[in-house]
């Protein structure tokens, strides 16, 4: 190459167009939010009908139920008085099965219906009523979502719930009317069938080192078609379930609303050239929710909701 066509290159490496779309937007085809802020978000989400939340225990924190890991209310945090070699024994299989009496005394604190759904709650509630929402992928053991009137079928409870109990030995199935109703007078249950030797009763919450419900596995399917994912009220520290928002195709956009920044969102940016699809509300969950009752105008509609509960 003679010295002018190097000459030339030269000057045309230098004069590439930067005003090509695809440089001025790497993410042209998959952005989907004009912003990366809460009303920009909403005015997507009208847009959607197969919207995926993933709650925590800290949707569940205004009812009264404590969540695991806020520092001083945490579970964690107070957990002193059950003399555990480490806070998450408690729900530690092996534990329980040698000492079931920390798990159960907690267990009569922590049993649904001594509690009420949250704003969170009713929030999701309302947005399956506008068929806005393809499934609920819950951590908690509440039962709070159930409460607020959203059908199981829309319900994934990834780590179990209180409503059955099963005897670890013979399997016979237990209520939770009938746990509830037991520990009124014990302090642990175990199984009244003749044929049984008296085996432990475990609420079918699933403990660290146990199998996640058949159901979960749904998730494949449920999250290749979600086109709107909402984290709320968790620190994402437990896998699988902590692994989930990045089962979601890669237009969807993610919003996480909670107390602090947690899994991807810890490295959130908010420069486009970067970031095309998270959005963060650092926020109470009910508050936030009341934020996009407005955003989506369904202030009646919520309205309306919360006078029939
Ligand atoms: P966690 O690890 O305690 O994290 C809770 C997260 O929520 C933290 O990041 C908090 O900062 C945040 N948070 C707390 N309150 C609020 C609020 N009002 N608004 C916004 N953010 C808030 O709890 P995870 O759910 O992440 O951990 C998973 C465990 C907790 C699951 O296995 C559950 O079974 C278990 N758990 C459930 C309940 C329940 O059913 N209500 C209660 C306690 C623990």
């Amino acid at each position: 190459m003679s010295q002018f066509d190097i000459q030339n290159l030269d000057n045309s490496i230098q004069n590439l167009s930067l005003d090509d779309e695809t440089v001025q937007d790497p993410f042209k085809d998959i952005r989907k939010l004009e912003k990366l802020d809460l009303p920009s978000f909403a005015k997507y989400m009208k847009t959607c009908s197969n919207i995926i939340f993933m709650n925590g225990a800290g949707i569940s924190t205004s009812a009264g139920i404590p969540d695991f890991r806020s520092p001083g209310t945490g579970l964690y945090d107070n957990l002193q008085k059950y003399n555990l070699p480490n806070p998450q024994s408690i729900f530690e299989l092996d534990y329980f099965l040698k000492d079931p009496e920390p798990f159960f005394t907690l267990s009569k604190e922590l049993m649904p219906s001594n509690f009420k759904p949250t704003i969170t709650h009713y929030f999701q509630k309302l947005l399956v009523d506008q068929q806005m929402v393809r499934k609920i992928y819950t951590q908690n053991i509440d039962n709070l979502e159930l409460m607020a009137g959203i059908s199981n079928d829309k319900i994934i409870h990834a780590h179990g719930s209180f409503r059955t109990g099963h005897c670890l030995e013979c399997r016979t199935e237990y209520t939770m009317e009938w746990m509830k109703k037991k520990l009124e007078k014990e302090n642990i249950l175990y199984c009244e069938k003749e044929e049984c030797s008296g085996g432990l009763v475990k609420p079918d919450i699933v403990f660290f080192g146990e199998c996640l419900p058949n159901e979960f596995m749904n998730f494949r399917h449920d999250f290749s078609e979600c086109d709107c994912l909402i984290v709320m009220g968790t620190s994402l520290k437990v896998a699988p379930f902590s692994k989930l928002p990045l089962a979601v195709k890669i237009d969807c956009p993610k919003l996480l609303i909670n107390r602090d920044l947690v899994g991807e969102w810890q490295n959130y940016s908010t420069n486009t050239d970067k970031n095309y699809r998270l959005v963060v509300e650092l926020n109470e969950c009910d508050a936030a929710c009341l934020k996009l009752v407005k955003l989506l105008d369904l202030e009646k509609d919520f309205e309306k909701l919360l006078r029939k509960n």
